[in-house]
């Protein structure tokens, strides 16, 4: 019998071995999404989500060679290529998110790191949407010291980083930088006092034990990253990934149930894939305590699910936006409020805190 990290007093560790997160993947299913559900409501109410919207703010033709990627210049997909948008678009789309809800607004280049030339942008970018009172995350390749200061002195919140996959499998993925210059980044973003968001993809062909690999390096960080996005590869074709195996759903959500158990105080996030999951298995996800997605109109380069189609989601599970800096629900415009389940007679009503006045 494996042990419960269901008590209380569990503290968060950083001496995670492989066999203990091996055990929770082998856990029976339900005992697992019970110790996971267990942890989360320690830490969190259980019916609030986090939301924050991308959007890609330099598109297609990075140097690196990610295989996952469809924005890597490595392989043709088809991708429309565009130069670093300009500060007026930028703003436009995050007063459009959060006027739709979303409480952060990320914003990703195809950078292998930030050239000189672009980089002042960049920061004026971080200074103008944050003045719109959103929390703000940049994913922008690998950054210096110098870099990752000046980002955090423009106010920058999060930076993403991911580690993808674990260490043993990680040059069979990307061949353009090693798994160490990631944590080196890593390093930077937390000495510059930003918060870290960091996570990885499943669904690449990777062993069980390489998912073992990716959550025992998160979670033996120095600290935990606040904030833990788990993609489930999106196939694009074109990328030498296109035809991959599928990964058994259930895979994917012990993947996230264990997320959870090693990393207490993490957000989770449910990241790239949502399009191809059903609402049940969306459910079982935030079950095992996913508790932040993207929503919006698309990722960095393809789509997600149609907005309207995640707030009744959210209706029919009683599931809240959280809002920024509480952990209150957030109150949504009146026309995102109605949804076909509240209207019916067919169903309960289930309870879903929303408020009436608008965000703005
Ligand atoms: N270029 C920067 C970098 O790699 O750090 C930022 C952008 S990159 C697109 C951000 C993350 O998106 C990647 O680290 C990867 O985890 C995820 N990602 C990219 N393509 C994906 C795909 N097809 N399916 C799922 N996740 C993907
Ligand atoms: C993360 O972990 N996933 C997001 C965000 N961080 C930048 C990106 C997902 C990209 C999926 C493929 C695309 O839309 O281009
Ligand atoms: Fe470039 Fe990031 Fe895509 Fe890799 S994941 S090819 S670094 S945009």
């Amino acid at each position: 019998m494996s042990a419960d990290y269901t008590s209380a007093t569990q503290q968060q560790r950083h001496d995670w071995t492989r066999t203990e997160i091996r055990a929770l993947f082998e856990l029976p299913f339900m005992d697992l999404m019970f110790q996971a559900q267990s942890v989360h409501r320690q830490h969190f109410d259980p019916n609030l989500v986090q939301m924050s919207t991308l959007l890609s703010i330099k598109t297609g033709a990075c140097p690196e060679d990610c295989k996952y990627c469809p924005q890597s210049g490595h392989y043709n997909t088809g991708l429309e290529k565009e130069k670093l948008l300009a500060l007026e678009k930028v703003l436009e789309q995050a007063q459009l998110a959060k006027t739709n809800g979303a409480s952060r607004f990320c914003m990703g280049a195809a950078w292998k790191n930030p050239s000189a030339r672009d980089f002042p942008h960049v920061l004026e970018i971080v200074r103008q949407v944050r003045a719109l009172g959103m929390e703000t995350c940049m994913t922008l390749g690998a950054l210096d010291q110098e870099q990752s200061d000046a980002l955090a002195e423009a106010g920058l919140d999060y930076y993403n980083h991911n580690l993808d996959t674990s260490p043993e499998f990680y040059s069979s993925i990307i061949t353009t930088r090693s798994f160490q210059d990631r944590l080196d980044t890593l390093e930077r973003v937390r000495q510059a006092g930003m918060k870290v968001c960091a996570g990885g993809i499943v669904g690449m062909g990777e062993s069980a034990e390489d998912r073992v690999g990716l959550l025992q390096e998160l979670a033996n960080m120095p600290e935990h990253p606040d904030s833990v996005p788990i993609n489930m590869l999106v196939k694009v074709k074109g990328t030498p990934l296109q035809d991959v195996e599928n990964l058994d759903p259930f895979e994917f959500i012990r993947t996230i149930a264990v997320t959870r158990i090693v990393m207490p105080r993490s957000y989770v996030r449910l990241s790239a894939g949502r399009q191809s999951m059903n609402e049940q298995m969306q459910a079982l996800c935030f079950l095992a305590g996913a508790n932040s997605i993207f929503y919006g109109e698309k990722l960095l380069t393809t789509p997600l699910p149609e907005e309207s189609a995640d707030l009744a989601l959210f209706a029919k599970l009683g599931l809240n936006p959280e809002q920024l800096h509480t952990r209150e629900p957030a109150a949504l415009k009146p026309h995102l409020q109605k949804t076909p389940r509240e209207q019916s007679p067919l169903f309960y009503p289930v309870q879903q805190k929303l408020l009436t006045e608008t965000l703005n």
